[in-house]
């Protein structure tokens, strides 16, 4: 980051209650515990800008298994079709209901700096689609859900960005790729996340790097797994 051209960014994915222990309805193991690190990195001043990411659904969203009749939270899927065209479809897992907009499973966890964000995204807003990444939900004939975020960081002329946050193995994974897709360098800072799988986080990494993702760790370089 000594670069002067580096212009960093950090995106704190989904830091809410729902995704923490003891009491969220999608808790992933040690969720709050990443809480300090991400603080710590909010205090770093490089960034030029600090974006928290929220999951906002509306209680008759698509992801929870409790909108279809028979389907089980973790362990079934769901076909999504384009609202906009119905050729263009993706199968997604369901979830037990969570961070229903307004609802105390949404809020942001009170640990979270939030007087050092500068700007907060809500994302998965649209019934009918999954939306993961804090960029945009995967359909693009025609896009469906696009959230700003990559213009709001071209306008301040960032080229890295560094992502943290719930759930290592969904929001952060997808938020990391579209921001590479967007043409940013682009790093997870392994302390700062928690998976939902951990075996599938673990033997996912490789591709992920390969498709661009820099997994950094705070104690050392970038690590090879
Ligand atoms: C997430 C599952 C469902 C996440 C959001 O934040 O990783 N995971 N909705
Ligand atoms: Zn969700």
């Amino acid at each position: 980051m000594s670069d002067p051209a580096c212009k960093p960014a950090l995106i704190v994915v989904d830091l809410q209650e729902d995704f923490c222990p003891p009491n969220g309805s999608l808790a992933v193991e040690e969720g709050r515990d990443v809480a300090s690190v991400v603080n710590d990195l909010l205090s770093v001043p490089s960034f030029v800008i600090r974006v928290a990411t929220k999951d906002w659904h509306p209680a008759d969203h698509i992801s929870f298994a409790s909108n279809h009749a028979g389907k089980q939270p973790f362990v079934d899927t769901v076909t999504v079709v384009n609202p906009h065209n119905a050729n263009e479809t993706y199968e997604t897992r369901l979830w037990p209901v969570h961070c229903v907009q307004g609802s105390p499973g949404a809020a942001l966890i009170p640990e979270l700096h939030i007087d050092k964000v500068d700007r907060i995204i809500e994302k998965g807003q649209r019934k009918e689609v999954e939306m993961y990444s804090a960029f945009y939900d995967p359909l693009t004939q025609p896009r469906v859900s696009d959230s700003g975020l990559s213009g709001v960081l071209k306008e301040h002329g960032v080229t890295d960005v560094y992502v943290v946050g719930l759930a290592a193995d969904y929001c952060v994974q997808s938020t990391a790729l579209d921001a590479v897709k967007e043409g940013f360098k682009t790093y997870i800072v392994e302390e700062g996340t928690r998976p939902v799988d951990g075996k599938a986080w673990a033997d996912g990494k490789q591709d992920l790097q390969n498709m661009g993702v820099r997994l950094v760790s705070l104690s050392g370089p970038e690590v090879e797994r």
